[in-house]
């Protein structure tokens, strides 16, 4: 009996994946399932932040005398510990930690992939209700199997990744993922607590009408971004205008709109920062990888930002990403100076 499943979950569709790729071990999956049940968690909170009792500074307590934690404390807290408990991981990397955290349980230890993430990108706009998001990127080791992990897994160039993906605290919740084969977008079904394949092999449009940028910072640009930005706001209907300035200052939201609509995200190097804002390991390579999967393009200005080699944690990058021709546009103008 061929029962009809018109929308797949995403444990169903990560297990049909695995059907499809019989030598798969399932590890990858489950890791996305602890990924994903980590921001269930993580968006009930969300969903009731802005209540006094919750949004407390780290070490304060609330009513109940319990201790309460920022909020993205809190996320770090729910994805290490489903992570280190899964079957999956064999260590973490977190925006929130200064160093990496290497589990070293034997199965741990005999898991094959480590994982970076951002728990909560963006978690100064919780306050004032703004789409926030979690970013997480998947390495397979390098380091042996049955040992514990080492900085090297995580140090590797964002086109290692096996994985990569966001789920966004949004009007909806959304988990985003790409691996090789593409990408996904499934949106949690609140009546039966599942993320539900919503957005399927999601493509970034080759052009778009949206440039995002912190036009405050404008003036300490590099010549051949000024000009790009100048041009982004000359458009007309005879050179594929007008543009539309779209910045929220989230990035998972900035990106994810850009991504489903067509459009450019900058946040570009500064006189005073020529490295700009962003992290590479998990705010830039995992954007990145999802952008390139759509067949959009990210760079750091010169390079694509997922041929970067890193040398640390948290270092941070210039980031140009979004559809193909805008990009290629952007391009021209940077090349001239
Ligand atoms: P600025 C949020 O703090 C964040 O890390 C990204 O989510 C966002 O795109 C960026 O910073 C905004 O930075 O300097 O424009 O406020």
């Amino acid at each position: 009996m061929n029962i009809n499943r018109r929308i797949q979950t995403l444990d169903e569709f990560t297990i049909q994946q695995m059907r499809d790729f019989p030598q798969a071990t399932g590890e990858l999956a489950g890791l996305l399932r602890d990924i994903g049940l980590a921001a269930k968690r993580v968006n009930v909170e969300v969903n009731k932040a802005g209540l006094v009792d919750i949004l407390g500074d780290h070490g304060s307590t609330n009513i109940q005398g319990e201790e309460v934690k920022k909020l993205d404390v809190y996320a770090n807290n729910q994805l290490v510990g489903v992570l280190q408990h899964g079957i999956s991981c064999a260590g973490i990397g977190s925006e929130e930690l200064d160093d990496i955290v290497v589990f070293d349980d034997d199965v741990s230890m005999n898991s094959k992939y480590v994982c970076l993430f951002d728990p909560l990108d963006g978690s100064s706009n919780i306050d004032v209700n703004v789409s926030i998001g979690t970013i997480f990127s998947v390495f397979r080791r390098v380091s042996p199997l049955g040992q514990p992990a080492t900085i090297d897994d995580f140090l590797q160039p964002g086109n290692q990744q096996v994985a990569a993906g966001y789920i966004i605290y949004g009007s909806s919740t959304m988990f985003v993922y790409a691996t090789r084969r593409g990408v996904n977008g499934f949106t949690l079904d609140p009546s039966i607590g599942e993320y539900s394949l919503s957005h399927p092999d999601i493509k970034c449009p080759e052009t778009g009408k949206m440039y995002s940028v912190n036009h405050g910072n404008f003036f300490q640009y590099e010549e051949g971004v000024k000009k790009y930005i100048t041009a982004c706001q000359k458009k007309d209907k005879t050179n594929g205008g007008p543009y539309t300035q779209r910045y929220i200052g989230s990035m998972v939201a900035d990106v994810h709109r850009n991504l489903i609509k067509g459009g450019i995200f900058m946040y570009p190097g500064t006189t005073d920062k020529p490295n700009g804002k962003l992290r590479l390991l998990y705010e830039c390579n995992p954007f990145a990888f999802i952008v390139e999967r759509a067949g959009g393009i990210a760079t750091n200005g010169k390079i694509r930002i997922l041929d970067i080699q890193p040398t640390e944690l948290h270092q941070r990058t210039p980031l140009f990403i979004g559809s193909k021709k805008m990009m290629e546009e952007l391009d021209g103008y940077v090349q001239e100076g």
